[in-house]
């Protein structure tokens, strides 16, 4: 797998996946859009990778944002299909059916913030800024930042922070739920690459359905929700993890998850 713009890094069965623009802060581009998305999809069908950490390269920021190059010169047609295109690709991460963990090591500003919601999980460098500051363009976000932040923290908070597009710090990132975890700068990716290697044992069948589970269920009528996973349950009644999981339990060992 060759890209342009990401290094990619295997540890086991955790995959890393560095952004790699640092001489622009690591902002998404075109072209690393596209690498992205075909990442996410390589990685999604590579049953050896179990769990994944996304990161940008460099000391000083995950992502800074889309690339305002490329947006300084957009046309009504093209912002559309950008902005689609960057959804589309985000969707994937979502919905990728392994845990994504964005190791936000500095900035995370506008797409990279977007990015980060993306992910499965969070976890921050205590000298991280995250915000939404596409207002201060002249723009909103356009990588669905509209949709994902209020879900994530609330409309309140969601509102304050795209209408003001002042970056708030890791600790408030972690107050007001943006952030699972803040951590050390100097430990961030060590931090991030523990907690996927012990997502990574889990069963990945039961971690696909969780996060199908998760994220298709919050956009359901709770009733419709719990019916659709009462199904997910019974379908992974029918794994060999799960007779793993329950016999290695009742035997006093530890399982041994294949994913079947
Ligand atoms: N795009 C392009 N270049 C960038 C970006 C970016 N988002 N961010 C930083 N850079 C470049 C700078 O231009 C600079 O380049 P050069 O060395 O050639 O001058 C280099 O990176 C280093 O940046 P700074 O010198 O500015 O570094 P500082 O430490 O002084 O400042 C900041 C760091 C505060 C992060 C500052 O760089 C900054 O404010 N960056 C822009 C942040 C921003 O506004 N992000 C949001 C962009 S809009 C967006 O993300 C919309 C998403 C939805 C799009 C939907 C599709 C249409």
């Amino acid at each position: 797998m060759d890209f342009a713009n990401l290094l990619l890094a295997r540890d086991g069965a955790v995959a890393i996946v560095t952004i790699n623009r640092p001489g622009v802060l690591n902002a998404l581009n075109t072209q690393t859009l596209e690498d992205l998305g075909r990442a996410a999809l390589d990685l999604q069908r590579d049953d050896a990778v179990r769990a994944i950490v996304l990161t940008g390269a460099g000391e000083k920021s995950f992502v800074a944002g889309a690339d305002i190059k490329e947006l300084a010169v957009q046309t009504p047609t093209s912002g559309r299909e950008h902005a689609l295109t960057g959804q589309r690709v985000f969707d994937t991460i979502e919905n990728l059916g392994k845990p994504v963990i964005a190791a936000i090591n500095g900035y995370a500003l506008g797409g990279g913030c977007e990015l980060a919601m993306a992910c499965t999980l969070r976890i921050a460098a205590d000298t991280a800024k995250i915000g939404q500051p596409e207002i201060a363009l002249g723009l909103l976000p356009g990588y669905a930042g509209t949709q994902r932040l209020p879900r994530l923290v609330g409309k309140g908070h969601a509102m304050a922070m795209i209408l003001s597009g002042a970056p708030i710090t890791a600790a408030e990132a972690l107050r007001i739920g943006l952030v699972n975890r803040v951590v050390a700068a100097a430990d961030v990716m060590k931090e991030a690459r523990a907690w996927a290697a012990q997502l990574a044992a889990n069963a990945p069948i039961a971690m696909r359905y969780i996060i199908n589970a998760v994220n298709k269920g919050i956009e359901m009528p709770f009733g419709e929700a719990c019916q659709y996973e009462a199904t997910l349950f019974g379908l992974v009644a029918s794994t060999e993890d799960m007779r793993e999981g329950t016999s290695a339990f009742l035997a006093k060992r530890k399982a041994e998850f294949k994913g079947k």
